[in-house]
């Protein structure tokens, strides 16, 4: 009797190791990405920068090079929500993106250590271009 407890016992600690060891893998898998900008690309002597707005815009962080003309590509998928409504106001931009489809902005080359930030047309929502 005593043994079958026992045994209960290392089955249920058994279970608990196998779960810490299966959520520390799958966090070492979900950290790379964001360490990588893919949204940041470069064209020519431009650099291209995506950024995709539905209820929000992600990604909410880029980093880019400074001193660089730049694209910035907004794409819209099935958006009806007020981050449609964009302004830049240090570029004093402002638009109505369509419901879906790709809006693109050009933007001239940055100051390093500037940042460029864009608003839903309620302040609700951001994204921030930081030029290094
Ligand atoms: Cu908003």
């Amino acid at each position: 009797m005593k043994q079958i407890v026992v045994s209960a016992l290392l089955f249920v600690v058994a279970g608990a190791l196998v779960s810490v060891a299966a959520v520390v893998v799958v966090s070492h898998g979900s950290a790379k990405p964001n360490t990588t900008p893919t949204n940041v690309s470069s064209a020519g002597p431009n650099q291209v920068i995506e950024i995709s707005a539905k209820g929000g815009y992600r990604p909410q962080n880029s980093t880019a090079k400074a001193g660089t003309p730049t694209t910035l590509k907004l794409e819209t998928s099935g958006t009806f929500d007020c981050s449609s409504g964009l302004s830049i106001p240090k570029l004093g931009y402002h638009t109505q993106l369509p419901s879906s489809g790709e809006t693109v902005v050009n933007v001239p080359p940055q100051q390093a250590g500037s940042t460029l930030t864009g608003v839903c047309s309620m302040g609700m929502y951001s994204f921030t271009i930081r030029f290094e």
